[in-house]
């Protein structure tokens, strides 16, 4: 069952969202449910119904200032209400399995935060519950909300039009520098049983999304490293986001700070990822350089507007990368916001996301990137984990094969 009442102004039937989660991401997504509506023409008007947090104080708080319009301290009471359609997962990853099976099978669409989860097993039951959800037009869809910067799905698009040719090389980076300090303390990211895995999957899960999005093939086999620099941390005092105040008590750091690892893709190409938040200096630098037969791409989510396009047919004497700007109202996303040149920052993907979404349930399409997209990526991560204990190459298993077995 889904939530969908007639909009007082009679253009769109309501969409009432829970939001379970208030923190980064919380307030990431809050921003792009207050948003889409106002930008997008959509087919249900989204409903800032209720946010969940466990602290009621302090989320009332969040909810007040993201412009939620009450709030529950148990997430089961937001999917058992009948005025909540959608449950948006802003958790850490332990809990997205429980928490989006119990929605589904309530009848709720899901939106889930990345990775899909921390584990192989947890992310095909998660597939399972969703597969058999769309059977009964309930939907879902997994967060990796760079797809929808409009610098990479142009890039998706061309790569499609054939604009580089075969795909040769993928080579691409996420690098940050937020725990380079050993003084700075264990927060959940730090720790496998929150996390699942450290680098790897916080930020190396996109860039295989964003790989596999953009050249239309997905990873078939890694060999891999894993590093943890620093082992033991000051505990967690105070956390929020991405920043947090030290204890004088100290623990161990259970995951990667940085993974690296060689793979090949199943149209031929073969990739090289590098996921760290050691890369000093380096903040959200999202480098995806695709080498192919005619030409090539290039993109910095630090410069997130511009793409670089070098056509290998160009005349030598002019030929070079091309920076393009894409802010064109022809550029994917682009034509609901500003005029050219006015540039598009982090939160517009998340905006883009919600609008792909409600697009799509309203359409009674499934979504994209499915459970089952999340599941793939999963299966990449732990195939990379498994060749860096091993020192081996790994297959990554037919996602269809998993989910059927
Ligand atoms: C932390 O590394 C983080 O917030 C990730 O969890 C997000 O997915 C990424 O968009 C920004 O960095």
């Amino acid at each position: 069952m889904t939530d969908a009442r007639t909009h007082p102004n009679g253009r769109a039937r309501e969409l009432g969202v829970g939001m379970i989660g208030y923190s980064f991401m919380g307030a990431a997504h809050s921003q792009a449910w207050r948003t889409a509506g106002h930008f997008f023409d959509l087919p249900l008007s989204p409903r800032m119904t209720v946010l969940c947090g466990r602290n009621r104080d302090a989320a009332s708080a969040a909810a007040l200032r993201l412009g939620w319009d009450s709030v529950e301290a148990d997430w089961r009471n937001v999917i058992e209400r009948d005025d909540v359609g959608l449950i948006d997962i802003c958790t850490p990853s332990n809990s997205h399995a429980e928490m989006a099976i119990a929605a589904l099978e309530a009848g709720r669409h899901v939106l889930c935060e990345k990775p899909l989860a921390n584990t192989v097993d947890e992310a095909l039951a998660m597939t399972r519950a969703a597969e058999a959800a769309t059977a009964r037009g309930v939907h879902s869809m997994v967060g990796f909300t760079y797809r929808r910067v409009p610098a990479i799905a142009l890039a998706r698009q061309l790569v499609l039009e054939g604009a580089i040719g075969d795909i040769r090389h993928v080579r691409a980076q996420y690098l940050q520098d937020w725990i380079t300090d050993p003084g700075f303390p264990l927060v959940w990211r730090l720790q496998k049983e929150h996390a699942g895995s450290g680098a790897l999957g916080d930020i190396g899960a996109h860039i295989v999304d964003l790989t596999q999005f953009i050249t239309g093939q997905h990873v078939t086999s890694v060999t891999a490293l894993l590093e943890t620099f620093i082992k033991e941390r000051p505990l967690a005092g105070e956390a929020s986001g991405l920043q947090g105040t030290a204890s004088t008590e100290t623990g161990q750091v259970t995951v990667d700070d940085a993974a690296l690892w060689l793979a090949r893709l199943s149209g031929g190409a073969v990739a090289t990822y590098e996921a760290t938040r050691f890369a000093t200096g380096r903040k959200n630098a999202i480098r995806i350089e695709i080498n192919g037969s005619n030409g090539s791409l290039a993109f910095d989510f630090e410069a997130m507007n511009e793409l670089f396009l070098y056509d290998g047919t160009d005349e030598a004497r002019i030929a070079g990368f091309r920076r393009i700007l894409v802010t064109e109202p022809g550029h994917p996303y682009v034509d609901a916001w500003w005029p050219p040149g006015h540039l598009l920052g982090y939160e517009h993907g998340f905006t883009h996301q919600v609008v792909d979404l409600v697009t799509a349930i309203g359409a009674g399409d499934a979504p994209v990137p499915s459970f089952a997209d999340g599941l793939q990526v999963q299966q990449v991560l732990a195939a990379v984990e498994t060749s860096a204990h091993h020192g081996s190459w790994e297959k990554v298993p037919d996602s269809e094969t998993a989910v059927g077995a």
